[in-house]
């Protein structure tokens, strides 16, 4: 069926760093109302703020303390109303980011909930006894360490998932789900257009709170008791009936560990639980055995095989999400493409590009659409995710497991800070984001990577962007296509066609910094193909082609 939301692409802002209104050195409301022309320009359809609630930033607002005021760094609900009402005025859509497997440890209901246990908000939370001295059981967090803290004050440990300071909701507890649909009542009434879910496949527990495969390190695995557990989608149907399902919006659930299986539930077009899931599987392609900390080569036909799990899984029956940036992980185009001066911008463009040009509904990081890159801060010091210093701390400094520039490398590479350097809009100070040093380090790549630049340029990455989510609205094709994956084996260069309603698109992306002769399968040689849009001189299609590197390219035919 087709309808707004596949028609649509997303943009994600990380309001901490994004634009800096009042010179603090924090992004923040009036600064993205700011900048609704750019993104407007840009034509974009829809924003997503990551969580811009009150919060004590233990996790940059993924901890709220209070979900219906706003984050004094941030602005007030004044600030945000207006934000709204610009955004609707201009046709942009806002999605806001909802966090409901947990909250802050300074969220009212927690401060209640450890008092005593029998306090009212007791069984919000998930409390257990512990064995002799040890917790309930062996799961670590996934911010390093045990991922159960025990509380003097009632002498049993609370369940966080994440860091210490974000218990985890129980949902079992039906006042805590009533008391989440109230809020998301609350902020749908005034008006926002859909929620980003996180993590929202994690809320169901296995009761029994078993230990988990330890693998050989130091605590138990918890996503197989925690990730698509048993109560899952009753919650999420429960919810769609409740409240999504009374408002014409979009919402997407972040689920790591969902299997294609899963995400056919989640985002089933019958199931009447979410539009579609974050997955997992693509960003784990080049993690190895720690993790994010120790990268693997980029392995394009691991990526080709996942695409075509999820393209052919979905079709008809669901719908995906296209996304490869997000706050959480690092740059694109230094960890797939090529960051060197002599191939940014091609193959930022090619990816562009590759992505764009799936059944789906595509999401934009923030600077994304300039080509932006991984950073290399000098030392660990200038590091602010939480993620980052446990780990360091646990893997470098407590176990020893890395050695200090490994560990670098793998943080260089893959790790969430990538991502949160604050927005190049210019080659001023502090890239034009604020005139005081931001909370964290600019990219000093600032300089020639920046807004005003490439908005100057025609054939800048965010002019290609333009273009991609230009096609993406006016030809069907490209939401909606069928897609069909060729040379499954070919290390290199990347093959699918996309049919719809008697348009029919031949993608083909060279993955590497060598040109790549292409003879095409017999069954695609047909007559008709125009050259479409591509990020080298367009070339016709002739039964072999020779793409250069870093070469993205579509060719059409219409009947
Ligand atoms: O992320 C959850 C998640 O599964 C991971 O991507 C996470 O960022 C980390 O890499 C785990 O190793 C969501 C948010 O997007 C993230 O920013 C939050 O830190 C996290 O949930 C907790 O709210
Ligand atoms: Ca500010």
């Amino acid at each position: 069926m087709e309808t707004w939301w596949k028609e649509s692409v997303i943009y994600q802002i990380y309001p901490r760093s994004f634009n800096d209104s009042n010179d603090d050195g924090i992004g923040d409301l009036n600064g993205i109302r700011e900048r609704l022309d750019y993104l407007a320009d840009l034509g974009v359809d829809v924003l997503w703020l990551s969580p811009v609630y009150q919060s004590p930033n233990a996790d940059n607002g993924y901890d709220i303390s209070d979900y219906q005021a706003i984050m004094d760094e941030f602005g007030t609900m004044e600030d945000f109303d207006l934000l709204l009402k610009e955004a609707h005025e201009k046709g942009l859509k806002i999605v806001m980011d909802l966090v409901v497997n947990h909250t802050s440890d300074e969220h009212e209901w927690f401060v209640e909930s450890r008092k005593s246990k029998d306090n009212p908000y007791r069984d919000y939370y998930i409390w257990k006894d512990g064995k002799a001295d040890q917790a309930p059981n062996n799961w670590g967090s996934a911010f390093s360490g045990p991922a159960w803290k025990y509380d003097e004050q009632t002498g049993q440990w609370y369940l966080h998932i994440f860091a210490e300071k974000q218990p985890d909701l129980n949902w079992e507890n039906e006042r805590v789900r009533q008391s989440v649909y109230k809020m998301m009542t609350w902020w749908l009434d005034k008006g926002i257009d859909g929620f980003r879910m996180d993590v929202i496949n994690l809320i169901s527990k296995d009761q029994a709170f078993p230990d988990g495969e330890t693998h050989g390190g130091a605590y138990g695995n918890s996503m197989e008791f925690c990730c698509n557990g048993p109560r899952v989608h009753a919650y999420l149907k429960e919810m769609n009936k409740e409240v999504l399902s009374k408002y014409d919006i979009v919402t997407v659930g972040e689920a790591p560990g969902a299997t294609i299986e899963e995400a056919q539930r989640y985002a089933g077009s019958e199931e009447n639980e979410l539009n579609m899931v974050f997955q997992f599987e693509m960003m784990d392609i080049d993690h190895g055995k720690y993790g994010k900390w120790s990268p693997m080569p980029f392995d394009l036909k691991k990526m080709k095989a996942n695409f075509k799990k999820w393209q052919e899984g979905l079709d008809g029956r669901g719908w995906n999400s296209l996304y490869w940036d997000n706050h959480d992980q690092p740059r694109i185009v230094s960890r797939w493409g090529s960051d060197k001066k002599a191939w940014r911008k091609k193959s930022a463009k090619m990816l562009a590009l590759c992505l764009h040009m799936h059944q789906g509904t595509p999401y934009i990081y923030q600077g994304e659409e300039l080509g932006m890159t991984n950073v290399r801060f000098p030392s660990i010091d200038a590091y602010h995710d939480i993620e980052i210093l446990n780990a360091y701390r646990e893997l470098v400094k407590e176990t020893g497991a890395m050695r200090e520039e490994e560990f670098m490398e793998g943080v260089y590479k893959l790790s969430r800070d990538n991502a949160r350097t604050p927005m190049q809009w210019s080659d001023e100070a502090y890239a034009g984001f604020s005139s005081v040093e931001p909370w964290i380090g600019v990219n000093p790549n600032y300089t020639e990577i920046n807004a005003k630049q490439e908005i100057a340029d025609p054939d800048s990455v965010f002019h290609f962007y333009q273009r991609l989510i230009a096609l993406r609205h006016t030809n069907k094709v490209v939401p909606y296509g069928t897609y069909r994956q060729y040379m499954e084996e070919d290390d290199n260069v990347y093959v699918f066609t996309r049919e719809y309603e008697g348009q029919k698109l031949l993608v083909a992306c060279n993955f590497s910094e060598q040109p790549q002769t292409v003879e095409w399968p017999d069954a695609l040689l047909e007559e008709g193909y125009t050259p479409w849009i591509g990020n080298d001189s367009l070339k016709p299609f002739e039964k072999a082609v020779t793409l250069t590197p870093y070469e993205g390219i579509v060719w059409i035919k219409e009947e």
